[in-house]
């Protein structure tokens, strides 16, 4: 399989779910508590007595990705803490010996299939309960049996669970933080965990935070291009260092701005991950629900401009909130069509400006209804007029323009040349 084909289903989603969920989340205080406040490891470990996420929440993280408008979903089986959410041989630190005595990840597994969503796996390589992650050289055997068991669980999930679409790594990194990623894929031997996996599911995607280059990159909380392959970035609805749940968290991002996240991942050719942290029973919390209710109402009637995306040359706002000469939003484009993604709404008309291919036709995205437009071929100024005074959509209005070719910013040779322009 190439790499174009394997990412097919990726590029036409462009939008998922992650979820962190684990012992961290009884806690409250996100997902790095364990090590912030340097709790033992057997303190710890008592927590999972109390692990008993209700039954079904697998479901609901399932029906609210969908509803979302989301196409996959990443779970962590397993955080830097060590609990895994699945059974395994090589541990006796999981939801299916302990608390719930459950296999949550076999139940996310089934959940997300059933509701027509790709799968994908987080995995943290490394974990808190091992001195050999902390200081490999003064204890090589601990070390080693960190690295083992990377590959005996890794082998467990692409075995255990059927198709897996996605394998996103985390945790390659040295606890002093003194290396780059090639040192990381000799600490953990990545190039063959990799080919093992490979082997396993010969369709997957995987991320290239085990050190090796593999499939996508994974920003995090910014959206940007990729710089060598395809991107994912990923991001969370409240604070940065609160992927898990955080009962206490300001700062939620509004849906309006986490949609422009979306569109700006879409008009970049990547994909936009959000993440959710369930509350301790599993349940997703009204911060986080709603605002997802509102991009799946959104992506409802606007989806067509996001699937599939690729890159467009016409001038947009590359990032929300700043005004890359185009005060009102960023394009997005499949072929020889543009969708003008519009968060401040102008009034009754629109103007764009250095648009050097011909224009066809111009209608509102939601509605299918059509608008006049003027298009100066000399000045590329395209004006579109009659629309609403105000905006269709709250969130973001899509402008559907259809071109005479793959749309293309026109250069302006002579800057100043607009100042006395008569056409
Ligand atoms: C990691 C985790 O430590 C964190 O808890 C969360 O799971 C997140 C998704 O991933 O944090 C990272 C990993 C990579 C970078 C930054 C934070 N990075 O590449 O900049």
């Amino acid at each position: 399989m190439t790499y174009e084909e394997r990412m097919k289903w990726f590029n036409e989603a462009r939008f998922g779910i992650y979820i962190h969920f684990g012992l961290y989340s009884l806690l409250g205080r996100g997902e790095w508590t364990m090590y912030s406040e340097r709790i033992p490891a057997p303190e710890y470990a008592k927590l999972a007595d109390s692990f008993l996420p209700a039954p079904g929440c697998a479901k609901e993280w399932a029906e609210t990705a969908r509803a979302a408008g989301a196409k996959y979903m990443v779970l962590t089986t397993r955080h830097h803490e060590g609990f895994c959410l699945f059974d395994s041989k090589y541990s006796d630190f999981t939801s299916a010996k302990l608390g719930c005595k459950r296999d949550i990840v076999r139940e996310y597994v089934e959940a997300a299939r059933a509701a027509g969503l790709k799968v994908g796996l987080y995995y943290s390589l490394l974990d808190w309960r091992f001195p050999g992650y902390f200081e490999p050289e003064k204890y090589p055997e601990s070390k080693q049996a960190l690295v083992q068991q990377a590959f005996d669980q890794v082998r467990e999930l692409m075995t255990n669970y059927g198709q897996i679409d996605l394998l996103e790594y985390d945790g390659a990194w040295d606890a002093r933080y003194q290396f780059r990623r090639p040192e990381w894929a000799k600490f953990w031997n990545s190039a063959e965990l990799n080919a093992m996996v490979r082997e396993l599911q010969p369709q997957i995607i995987i991320n290239d935070r085990s050190g090796t280059d593999e499939d996508i990159e994974t920003p995090e909380q910014v959206v940007r291009a990729g710089q060598q392959r395809m991107t994912e970035s990923c991001m969370c609805i409240g604070d940065s260092c609160a992927w898990g749940y955080t009962r206490f968290n300001p700062n939620w991002k509004s849906a309006e701005q986490l949609l422009q996240y979306l569109i700006q991942a879409a008009q970049l050719g990547g994909n936009y991950l959000l993440n959710i942290g369930p509350c301790p029973d599993g349940s997703i919390r009204n911060e986080e629900l709603e605002r997802l209710q509102a991009v799946g109402r959104w992506l409802k009637d606007n989806e067509e401009a996001i699937r599939n995306s690729q890159s467009c040359d016409l001038i947009g706002a590359s990032q929300p909130g700043i005004i890359d000469l185009n005060l009102q939003g960023p394009w997005t484009r499949k072929d020889n069509v543009g969708y003008w993604c519009i968060f401040r709404w102008p009034g009754k008309v629109a103007t764009a400006v250095k648009v050097a291919t011909p224009v066809k036709k111009v209608t509102l995205l939601a509605t299918g209804r059509e608008y006049p437009f003027v298009w100066d071929k000399n000045n590329g100024k395209l004006t579109i007029s009659g629309l609403p005074a105000l905006p269709p959509d709250p969130l973001a209005s899509v402008i559907k323009v259809e071109f005479d070719g793959i749309p293309r910013r026109m250069e302006e040779a002579d800057l100043s040349s607009w100042i006395n322009y008569q056409n």
